[in-house]
């Protein structure tokens, strides 16, 4: 039979299960496009700008569902689109990138968007492949999707040139996708070595990242078993309900919530699941394991790469934990508890109470911002951060309850997430409230996606945390330095922006303002029109992620640049420092 492939690629995404593209059409890619309106499955979105595509079918899969798909131009689309696929690369999230390529079948030099976009792509991306015959367009697609969600899941680059998107070519039929199943064995040996060493420590601990997220109810047999505080990474902070009491909170060092520092400084072996113990989850590597270590996580490369363990495991967690759950549980009985949990229970009840007394005049207090949110929100809510000082105050403030799902720009650390990111959420999971914490900086990258979701008519609400600065940064700035350099934000007219994009606008002046905000806020964002809340936040204080962080990286300085620094900072102290 003769088709296009713009219908083959159409026909390939259907059957893969694809709910939506995002991205911008141009000349390179409204063949695909065309078809795409067609489609009764795929709904194609489009976007403002192509990073807030990116940022969108990031969430769509880590919602769950289906695998989010990028449809975009070449060159300048792929550019624009790099943002967020350098974020799903380093986050281990599945995404098909498609864009349009030049015409192969033209002898002239100097096409539009003629760059090499496999070597631009390569280092963001587990693979990249260019169609270069109809017949390849169906399996392409197939290997592409395989790529992306077996082993660590992670974004696939297919170029499709816009000849054959346009001409017919010859394929013999058009398969329907059959998934294989490539999850590795896991050696019963293994599990038994794990299920001894973390059985006969005095003081076990738990590390759960985002590869941990299905497995929650036997990483909580474990924990209850062996009677052993479960931490979280950011990435993985709704890995393990906030609820269960055993819960102590994000990373596990200096830089850590107190809960998490105080139940794991004697901890003697360690279950980490699902995680690369990279720079953020550590507090910039602050945060050491022990030696008795058992590390599972579905990328072998993780493994024995920052921390030596005695026993790696590279297999997915929903294969490992249950069978490692099983094998604890077949070792001794369960100790008493009661102790770690009081000790729990008062270290989160001390920190919490420590921030609810923090007053800073009339801004908003985070704390009780996040405690008057969680209130309003239901147990299963997605919640999306973006980057800087909010995401660490949403660590350490709001508990993510067991079914909730929380995402965040992690290991790329990429500004700009939340708005596409919340986005991409609503529309993948339409019946859950989704509520993003943004940043006014990072807000200003990426805001105008706002009109994409006043578009689509997706009642998401965006908290944006007003302090006028890139405060994370700010504050790194102000010890060391005692001044700030390109770190105040211009000001925005939030409630004029609202109107112009077509959302909803409510101002959290103070204190005073939270619970009637947040009551405006739900209900338009119940009749489906976005809202965003200005928020005055008061950043008087610092997180524990930041102030472990500064000390972590302090402490690892030689003598000599520590005297240089420490040096620097008390001369512009004691005589001023040029603003
Ligand atoms: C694309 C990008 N540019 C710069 C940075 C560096 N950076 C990390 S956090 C941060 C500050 C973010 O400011 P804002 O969005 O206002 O959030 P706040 O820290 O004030 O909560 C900056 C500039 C980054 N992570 N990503
Ligand atoms: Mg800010």
């Amino acid at each position: 039979m003769k088709q296009t492939a713009a219908r083959l690629v159409r026909h390939a995404l259907e059957s893969i299960g694809t709910r939506f593209t995002f991205g911008i059409p141009g000349v390179h890619n409204i063949e695909l496009y065309d078809e795409l309106k067609a489609s009764e499955t795929i709904l194609p979105v489009l976007v403002t700008h192509e990073a807030g595509a990116a940022f969108m079918a990031d969430s769509v899969s880590r919602a769950g569902d289906s695998v989010g798909v990028l449809a975009i131009v070449p060159a300048a689309g792929i550019t624009h689109a790099m943002s967020g696929v350098g974020e799903a690369y380093l986050d281990g999230v599945p995404m098909l990138i498609i864009s349009g390529g030049i015409r192969t079948d033209m002898v002239q030099k100097f096409q539009l968007h003629d760059v090499d976009q496999q070597a631009l792509m390569k280092p963001l991306t587990k693979a990249t492949y260019r169609i270069d015959r109809h017949e390849d367009a169906i399996p392409t697609i197939y290997d592409a999707y395989r790529a992306a969600t077996t082993g660590e899941p992670g974004p696939v680059f297919v170029e499709l040139p816009a000849n054959l998107q346009l001409l017919t070519g010859e394929v013999d039929d058009m398969p329907a996708y059959s998934p294989v199943d490539e999850r590795p064995a896991i050696d019963s040996g293994d599990i038994s070595k794990a299920a001894e060493i973390l059985s006969s420590a005095k003081r076990p601990g738990i590390f759960v990242g985002w590869g941990a997220r299905h497995v929650a109810d036997d990483i909580a047999r474990i924990a209850e078993h062996l009677g052993a505080p479960v931490a979280t990474t950011l990435q993985g902070l709704a890995s393990f309900p906030a609820s269960h009491p055993q819960h102590t909170g994000m990373g596990f060092g200096q830089a850590a919530v107190p809960a998490a520092e105080n139940a794991f400084k004697d901890c003697d072996a360690m279950l980490a699941v699902g995680t690369r113990f990279a720079e953020i989850c550590t507090g910039s590597y602050g945060a050491v394991p022990p030696e008795d270590l058992v590390h599972i996580d579905i990328n072998p490369e993780t493994l024995n790469a920052n921390y030596r363990a005695k026993v790696a495991i590279a297999g997915d967690a929903r294969d490992a934990v249950p069978a490692l759950a099983e094998a604890v549980r077949n070792i001794g009985t369960p100790g008493d508890n009661s102790a770690l949990l009081l000790q729990i229970a008062n270290d989160k009840a001390v920190y919490r109470k420590e921030w609810r007394n923090h007053d800073n005049g009339d801004r908003v207090s985070p704390c009780r911002l996040f405690d008057a949110l969680r209130e309003r929100l239901d147990d299963d809510a997605i919640l999306i951060s973006d980057d800087g000082n909010h995401t660490f105050l949403t660590a350490e403030l709001m508990p993510i309850h067991a079914g909730g799902a929380f995402f965040s720009p992690t290991d790329f650390n990429c500004m700009g997430y939340c708005v596409p990111a919340s986005i991409g959420a609503k529309l993948a999971k339409p019946d859950k409230q989704v509520v993003g914490i943004v940043g006014d900086g990072a807000f200003l990258m990426t805001g105008l996606e706002s009109v994409t979701a006043a578009a689509n008519k997706l009642g998401v609400i965006w908290f944006i945390f007003n302090d006028g600065e890139l405060a994370q940064i700010a504050q790194a700035q102000e010890i060391p330095y005692q001044r700030s350099t390109c770190t105040t934000i211009g000001s925005l007219n939030y409630e004029a922006f609202a109107k112009a994009t077509g959302c909803a606008y409510v101002p959290i002046q103070s204190n005073e303002d939270i619970s009637d905000g947040i009551a405006s806020a739900f209900e338009s964002a119940d009749g489906n029109q976005p809202v965003i809340v200005d928020v005055r936040i008061d950043y008087s204080k610092k997180t524990r992620f930041t102030s472990g962080v500064v000390k972590t990286n302090l402490g690892r300085f030689d003598t000599k640049t520590k005297i240089r620094m420490v040096g620097r900072a008390l001369y512009r102290k004691v005589f001023g420092a040029k603003d």
